[in-house]
């Protein structure tokens, strides 16, 4: 086994032991050994992060240690941010972002926005926790092309036609397109609750959205 491969797996490792500091300086070593930070995402971080997944599931972890994992998790994404967008490029088209009420969840959001700016999009980020009337808000302030929900509890999921309900009912439904995703979303929910899009991860995504605004070839 390769140092770089090796080093991967230990990222995974301290990243579900929750080493915020080991994991952060892995990644920069990682970086500096010429390893994509794609490759470092994948089979570091959200390896890791299916782990501890699973362990809190089996009921193996707690959610102070999962929030020690995902503090590592953010840290290593802010040193890959750079390596994975564009800056001073003109954007493709503005896209408001957020993880929808009753969720604490923004790992996954925060990837999906770090991809589409990679990507060339504009990102305005709500943040988590983002009530239906936040989004309008949104959509009246800064006119984005896309909104993005994201949710990962199959409770808050259903947030999400909340959500796409008051738009409409503001009256903005025509002017957006609107993509969801989070672990328990599919295809199927995006259908019934009148999404226009659904996406399984950060990379589709992006193809997603490009779709959606006629970007593709
Ligand atoms: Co929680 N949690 N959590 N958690 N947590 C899950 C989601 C869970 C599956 C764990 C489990 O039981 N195995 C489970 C949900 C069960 C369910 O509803 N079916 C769960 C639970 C139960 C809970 C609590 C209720 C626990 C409790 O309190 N007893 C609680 C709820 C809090 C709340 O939200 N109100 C809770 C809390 C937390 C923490 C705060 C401790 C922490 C979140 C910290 C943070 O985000 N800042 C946390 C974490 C870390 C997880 C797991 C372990 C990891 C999530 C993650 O970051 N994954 C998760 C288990 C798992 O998912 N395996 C779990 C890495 C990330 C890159 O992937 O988020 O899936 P993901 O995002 C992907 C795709 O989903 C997709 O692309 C992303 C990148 O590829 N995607 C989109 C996401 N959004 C998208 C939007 C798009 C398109 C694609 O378009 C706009």
């Amino acid at each position: 086994m390769t140092k770089a491969m090796k080093e991967r797996q230990e990222s995974a490792q301290s990243l579900e032991q929750g080493k915020t500091q080991r994991v952060a300086a892995l990644t920069l070593e990682l970086l500096e050994a010429g390893v994509s930070p794609q490759t470092i995402l994948n089979d570091g971080l959200i390896a890791g992060m299916a782990v501890v997944g699973e362990k809190m599931r089996n009921g193996e972890m707690y959610l102070p240690e999962v929030l020690q994992s995902a503090s590592a998790m953010q840290a290593s994404l802010k040193i890959l941010k750079p390596h994975l967008t564009r800056e001073g490029a003109r954007p493709l088209g503005r896209i408001l972002l957020g993880t929808v009420k009753g969720d604490m969840h923004d790992i996954g959001k925060n990837l999906v926005g770090i991809m589409l700016q990679g990507a060339g999009f504009e990102i305005v980020d709500l943040g988590l926790n983002v009530p239906p009337e936040r989004f309008v808000e949104g959509i009246n302030t800064h006119h984005p092309a896309i909104v993005g929900m994201s949710a990962m509890l199959t409770t808050t999921m259903l947030n999400m036609k909340a959500i796409i309900d008051t738009i409409a009912a503001a009256g903005l439904r025509s002017t957006v397109k609107i993509i969801i995703g989070g672990a328990p979303a599919s295809q199927r929910f995006a259908d019934e609750i009148g999404a226009d899009g659904y996406a399984r991860d950060a990379v589709l995504a992006v193809g997603k959205v490009k779709q959606l605004l006629g970007l593709t070839v």
